[in-house]
């Protein structure tokens, strides 16, 4: 065997039959040198909140490119846009960063990539890209999940060495499905039980069955790091951990909620052979060109 074995060495193992207890995250949260104030109270909080990311021109042009992508006929037939499960509305589109230049500029800009490489500690590729689009009403939310724990086991990503950067592209209210975050939580790993089914990501990109906690495990968490949900203008941006519990509800409001969601994941943490599913899911959910931004 050799150290690339998945099976040899796994931190974080999940997906098993029986339950399994919380796992302490054994890296750090901060692997390099914070100079942006916002990021101060990312290692204790595993998130933060940037106001203002976008400016008013940004966000205009952001809308009409979102709203162009849903449009377009033919990714109507691309593998890259899931629609939701009991309506015919669009949920997400993959790979926007590929689709669109103006999101491929947007993620190489100094000033959203470089907060990555702070975190991170190193140069950094984009692990996953989409936008979410959670109209009014029929839009419906994720269930309480680490990414992290869906990452490692289904797209052998070793370590939780990634940040996600959601950008709202709406106004976040407390009511139209805004995200809710457990702050502290992604110093925890929660094993979630249930083997990967084949193709599960068909299924899990509409509605996420297997790879989520218990309720036990979901109610012991919320005690110990309470609740927090993100709301704010459009243009803000929340920046969290690749492991941090979070999920959101249904929007049945008639105020749609949309956003750009990046992920940042450091190119010392590149992708293996998954831990815990039988096949790699397609790159357009998550890459394995490893190419530094520049
Ligand atoms: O599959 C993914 O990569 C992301 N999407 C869902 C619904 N769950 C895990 C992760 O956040
Ligand atoms: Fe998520």
């Amino acid at each position: 065997m050799t150290l690339s074995d998945n099976t040899l060495i796994d931190n974080y193992p999940t997906r098993s039959a029986a339950p399994a207890r919380h796992i302490e995250r054994v890296d750090p949260v901060v692997w390099g040198r914070v100079d942006t104030p916002a990021l101060a109270t990312f290692d204790h909080a595993g998130h933060t909140v940037l106001d203002g990311l976008l400016t008013p021109a940004e966000m205009a042009e952001f809308a009409a490119e979102t709203q162009r992508l849903a449009d377009d006929p033919d990714l109507w037939l691309d593998e890259r846009l899931v629609v939701e499960k009991s309506s015919r509305r669009v949920r997400s589109i993959f790979e926007v960063h590929k689709l669109s230049s103006a999101i491929a500029e947007l993620v190489r800009q100094p000033r959203i990539v470089d907060l990555a490489r702070q975190l991170l500690g190193s140069e950094v590729y984009i692990h996953q890209s989409r936008v979410n689009y959670m109209p009014g009403f029929t839009g419906a939310g994720f269930y309480w999940h680490s990414d992290f724990e869906t990452w490692h086991a289904e797209d052998g990503m070793p370590a939780p060495r990634a940040v996600s950067l959601s950008i709202a592209l709406t106004d976040n209210y407390t009511h139209n499905g805004s995200l809710m975050v457990m702050p502290g939580s992604h110093r925890v790993f929660v094993p979630c039980p249930g083997e990967t089914p084949p193709d599960h990501y068909r299924e899990s990109l509409r509605e996420q069955q297997i790879g989520v906690p218990s309720q036990a495990d979901i109610g012991t968490l919320a005690q110990r790091f309470g609740i927090s949900q993100f709301t704010g203008p459009a243009g803000s941006a929340l920046l969290f951990d690749s492991n941090i519990m979070h999920g959101s509800s249904n929007n049945i409001t008639p105020f749609p909620r949309s956003n750009i969601f990046l992920v940042f994941n450091s190119v010392e943490n590149s992708l293996t052979a998954p831990y815990s599913a039988a096949e790699p899911r397609p790159a357009h959910i998550a890459a394995r060109d490893f190419t530094p931004l520049r």
